[in-house]
């Protein structure tokens, strides 16, 4: 599948409740929840290895990686992990999390690009799961 594009965020549920699962104070998780709203979600893709920036007014995060090899990068609330992608499907790449430091409930993503165009990411945290889908800009 094509995950490449441009994508603006049409609806996203529980995003608040994930960052509550994490532990993230009220006042942050506020100032999280706005930002989060408005993100500006740029992927590139060649053939397994993709490029994910995710910006928003407070915090942008980048990161790169080969379906089926692990990489680092920082869970939705800032701690640094360990994340194994790998295909779930030809159109969806489901991603696990390990912690590098520290405890914290179980977290994932994955990333769905749907027959109708769509972008569906799942963020996951214990059983709390936030949904949000985009579609191209
Ligand atoms: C700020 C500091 C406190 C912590 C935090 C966590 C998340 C975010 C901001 C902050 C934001 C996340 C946006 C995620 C998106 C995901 C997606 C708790 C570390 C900087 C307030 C804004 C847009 O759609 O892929």
């Amino acid at each position: 599948a094509d995950f490449s594009g441009t994508w603006k965020m049409k609806t996203s549920e529980n995003f608040e409740e994930l960052l509550k699962a994490l532990g993230v104070n009220v006042f942050v998780r506020k100032i999280a929840v706005a930002a989060a709203s408005r993100p500006a979600v740029e992927i590139t893709q060649q053939g397994e290895s993709l490029s994910i920036q995710t910006s928003t007014s407070v915090r942008t995060t980048h990161v790169s990686f080969t379906v089926g090899q692990s990489f680092n990068e920082t869970t939705v609330d800032g701690r640094l992990c360990t994340s194994t992608p790998r295909w779930e499907t030809d159109s969806k790449i489901s991603c696990e999390q390990i912690l590098q430091k520290g405890e914290g409930p179980k977290t994932a993503w994955t990333r769905e690009v749907t027959n109708d165009g769509e972008l569906i990411l799942i963020m996951s945290a214990g059983d709390v799961l936030c949904t949000r889908v985009y579609q191209r800009e």
